[in-house]
């Protein structure tokens, strides 16, 4: 049985709701490594979101588009991911997800946790109906930020849950190193690994439910990933951005130039080497944007 089939059996709800105090975030973000702000942005900001990247889609997915090598009659050569769209400065959508990826909103919670930070990537799902889910994974498996690690905010741009496909996480993985992978199952994700987890593990998912317009932070050790949508006629879109410590010494360089916050310049640090202990389907290595 594959991890995520694992977590299908015994995922179970979790409830989070928003910690009130700078504090209280930190402790939680700290314990859990993983933390849930609710509302974060409004629906008139979220029907932007979404008309704008519709819009790109049809204009020309080629521009942001990653390729995830799915066939071309799988849903998800339709609505393929983007990777980076702040890099695109001379279209709606990349002016958006640059003007949100230094959102005070997220960058004084992200700031707030991990101290000053730089955005380092940016992604939209479109996640449509049917399209499959993405396998258990850790983020600075592909950043490779050092030496602390990413954070990322993860934005509802449809309400999200377990039909949709909505995100799963494992509170309390990030204590763990970053994993050795292994190969995940195809017919469920579209991407090809997964982190390879101890006994018992995997049973502490919990499949998260969102609300449009909140926001989950979580550490880059944090083991996450998805179901597929299972609804027929539901979307699940997601805004994401991946931050990193000001502190930081290298990062991957599929994730330079950096930006910084406060006046939006980019910034180099050091590349961070490819690879690691174990090769590509088995183990740990830096490729970004992730998981292929
Ligand atoms: O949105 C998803 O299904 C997965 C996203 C994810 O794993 C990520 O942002 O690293």
């Amino acid at each position: 049985m594959t991890a995520t089939a694992t977590t299908t059996a015994h995922a179970h709800q979790a409830d989070w709701h928003p910690h009130d105090t700078a504090k209280g975030r930190v402790e939680a973000y700290h314990r859990d490594g993983v933390i849930l702000a609710r509302s974060v942005f409004t629906p008139l900001e979220l029907e932007e979101i979404r008309e704008t990247f519709v819009s790109q889609l049809e204009l020309g997915r080629g521009v942001m588009a990653h390729e995830d090598h799915v066939s071309s009659n799988d849903i998800l050569a339709r609505y393929p991911r983007f990777v980076h769209p702040h890099r695109h400065p001379d279209t709606h959508a990349g002016v958006l997800a640059r003007t949100h990826m230094v959102d005070d909103r997220l960058v004084s919670i992200v700031e707030s946790l991990v101290g000053p930070a730089y955005g380092a990537q940016s992604m939209f799902y479109f996640k449509p109906p049917t399209a499959r889910g993405q396998a258990l994974h850790q983020d600075n498996n592909s950043l490779r930020a050092a030496p602390e690690t990413c954070i990322a905010a993860w934005i509802a741009v449809d309400d999200a849950d377990e039909d949709n496909g909505g995100l799963l996480v494992i509170p309390r993985s990030h204590n763990s190193e970053i994993m050795c992978t292994e190969a995940a199952d195809e017919t469920q994700s579209f991407s090809n690994s997964q982190v390879k987890l101890p006994p018992g593990v995997a049973s502490r998912a919990v499949q998260t439910r969102m609300k449009a317009g909140d926001v989950l932070f979580f550490h880059g050790a944090t083991v996450h990933g998805s179901h597929p949508n299972t609804t027929q006629d539901r979307f699940r879109r997601s805004l994401i951005f991946h931050y990193i410590p000001q502190a930081s010494n290298e990062i991957y360089k599929f994730y330079q130039p950096l930006i910084r916050p406060r006046d939006g310049k980019e910034v180099w640090i050091d590349d961070a080497a490819e690879g690691g202990p174990v090769a590509r389907g088995g183990g740990k290595r830096g490729r970004g944007p992730s998981r292929r």
